[in-house]
């Protein structure tokens, strides 16, 4: 797709930024870059953080719930990396000129968009697991392709994201392996949690390439390195084998493996997907009003951090 070139932008300037691109450099927040390819990665990264934040909200409400203190203390730590996650990605993001603020205002007006996957609700405690089987697969997917992206403080972020990722995706493994060979009260609730996430964790990847107004630009400029239809075939190639094999059905009449291995699976609803990002279907309303709520109860502390900065100012000015 060919982008258009704001009044300050040149030809040679753009071909001079690709050619980096084609060299595999990274971009930098200081250096020059077309207009498009900032907005297009504050609007992705941003969203990214939102989602970090936004999905502490399904597992955080199990904490208390947790079956033992040793999946207790593995949830707590969990839930307390995606805060980090968000705060990295926050500062990515910040590097291309935009405020904290100004992003915080577009997550909670409802403006930005963040991942559909956190607008479905932890039925049972097996959610927890099959959230990090799954949703942490699928992520470590899209964002160990996102590690190599072009622009320096994203790839950095992602490197970092990604190794912490693993251990969310190992422990969720482990908790539904555990429990598809144990009791038939907890193969049942494994089950139950993998029918009602199979599908959100198929559309979290994005749209149909095709339906993709955004890959064009993305892949051209380096950021994102694989389409949302490569990404999926990857973690349904790896996922699915591995869900049967711990005696889970996947549900998916149509799923099989074609003749060059690729395991295929059958239509998705993608209405049902816009209906989510949309929030006409789901818990936006309960995520938006958790992290409104969230906002202003933390008001005193930025209050308190305000008034530091301007006393420390004020001794530093005498
Ligand atoms: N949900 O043209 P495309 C995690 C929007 S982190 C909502 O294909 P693009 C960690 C898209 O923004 C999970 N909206 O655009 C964790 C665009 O809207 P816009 C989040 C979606 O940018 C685990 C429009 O549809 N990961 O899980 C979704 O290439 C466990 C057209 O789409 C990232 O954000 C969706 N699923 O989107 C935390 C990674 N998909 O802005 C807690 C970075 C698409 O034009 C517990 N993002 N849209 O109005 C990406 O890799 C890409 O942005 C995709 C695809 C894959 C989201």
């Amino acid at each position: 797709m060919t982008q258009p070139l704001t009044p300050a932008e040149t030809p040679q300037q753009h071909a001079a930024f690709e050619a980096r691109i084609l060299r595999g450099e990274k971009i930098e927040p200081g250096d020059w870059m077309p207009a498009e390819y900032r907005r297009q990665l504050i609007r992705m990264i941003s969203q990214h953080a939102h989602s970090e934040v936004v999905g502490m909200l399904p597992e955080g409400e199990w904490i208390t719930r947790a079956p033992t203190l040793r999946r207790k203390t593995i949830l707590i730590a969990k839930v307390q990396d995606e805060a980090g996650h968000g705060q990295y990605l926050y500062h990515a993001a910040e590097t291309l000129g935009i405020s904290r603020e100004e992003m915080l205002g577009a997550l909670l007006s409802g403006k930005a968009k963040y991942s559909s996957i956190f607008n479905y609700p932890t039925m049972n405690w097996a959610d927890v697991g099959m959230i990090g089987w799954l949703v942490d697969g699928a992520a470590i997917k899209n964002q160990t392709m996102l590690a190599g992206c072009s622009y320096g403080p994203y790839s950095r972020a992602m490197v970092r994201i990604c190794s912490e990722e693993t251990f969310h995706h190992k422990q969720g493994k482990e908790m539904i392996v555990a429990y598809a060979q144990g009791t038939p009260e907890q193969r049942a609730m494994a089950q139950d949690a993998l029918d009602r996430w199979w599908w959100p964790a198929l559309m979290m990847l994005g749209p149909h390439d095709a339906d993709s107004p955004n890959s064009g630009a993305l892949t051209k400029w380096g950021i994102k390195l694989k389409t949302n239809d490569e990404v999926r075939q990857e973690f349904i190639n790896e996922h699915a084998p591995e869900l049967l094999e711990a005696g889970l059905t996947i549900p998916d009449p149509d799923l099989h493996q074609d003749e060059s291995g690729n395991w295929k699976h059958g239509p998705i609803n993608w209405d049902e997907f816009w209906a989510v990002v949309n929030g006409q279907r789901g818990l936006n309303k309960e995520r938006l009003g958790a992290r409104q709520a969230a906002h202003e109860d933390g008001a005193w502390v930025r209050e308190a951090l305000d008034a530091y900065t301007a006393r420390q100012l004020g001794q530093a000015a005498d």
